[in-house]
């Protein structure tokens, strides 16, 4: 049985456990918070990793992948080279142009902390370029990258609310608004996968917001 290590709050963690739910691969969950994980699994630390009977795989996007080629049935990635290559494209968009830019922000947005004006300043363009670019690829229709679910749903169904979220919060502006993200994250929200993952997460935030008190 597959072993997904992480946690639920974690967004990269839920990109894969809703891959996994959506594929039908049975899988276990097993808890790792950052600082008790397996590096000889996770080399840097980081969630999530997947545990196979073959040995382990860290980073999200390779697990995404390895499910895909070992478990062909329920493909989430379309049959002809080229459209895969353009879902894989619309992911790498969202994972590395909009959240890695954004997560400058979460410090601030999500965990109390704080992100210097000059830092904010820095991010805003190239946060509006990116988003821009995104839109030039995203398709909506009614998914992310056209008529079917694929792996790139599965990153925008877990990194376009942080996205918007935080830059709500810095900016005062939803640097996403202007794209129909709200109707399509309400569309994905109608499917059992998303759902699970939505209430595991919120779960899982109120424990991990707990284990963050300092301890009187
Ligand atoms: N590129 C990694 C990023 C994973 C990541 O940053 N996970 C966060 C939790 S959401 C983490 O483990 N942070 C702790 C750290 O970076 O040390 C992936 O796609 O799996």
């Amino acid at each position: 049985m597959l072993k997904l290590c992480g946690f639920a709050a974690s967004n990269y963690y839920n990109k894969v456990k809703l891959a996994l739910l959506e594929k039908g691969v049975p899988f276990e969950e097993v808890t790792a918070w950052v600082g008790e994980t397996d590096t000889t699994a996770s080399p840097l630390g980081k969630v999530p990793y997947l545990l196979t009977d073959d040995g382990p795989i860290s980073e999200s996007t390779v697990i995404l992948e390895y499910l895909e080629q070992r478990y062909p049935e329920t493909p989430l990635l379309p049959a002809s080279p080229y459209q895969a290559a353009k879902v894989r494209e619309l992911l790498r968009y969202i994972e590395l142009h909009l959240e890695l830019v954004a997560r400058n922000l979460y410090p601030q947005a999500f965990f109390g902390g704080q992100v210097s004006d000059g830092l904010k300043q820095r991010i805003r363009p190239q946060l509006e370029r990116h988003v821009a670019a995104f839109a030039r690829l995203a398709k909506f229709g009614p998914y992310i990258a056209g008529e079917q679910f694929t792996l790139a749903d599965c990153a925008a169904a877990v990194h376009l609310p942080l996205v918007s979220g935080a830059s709500k919060i810095i900016y005062g502006q939803d640097l996403l608004a202007a794209l129909p993200v709200k109707d399509y994250l309400q569309r994905l929200n109608q499917r059992p996968a998303v759902q699970r993952v939505e209430a595991e997460r919120r779960a899982n935030i109120a424990l991990m917001m707990a284990r963050m008190q300092p301890k009187t």
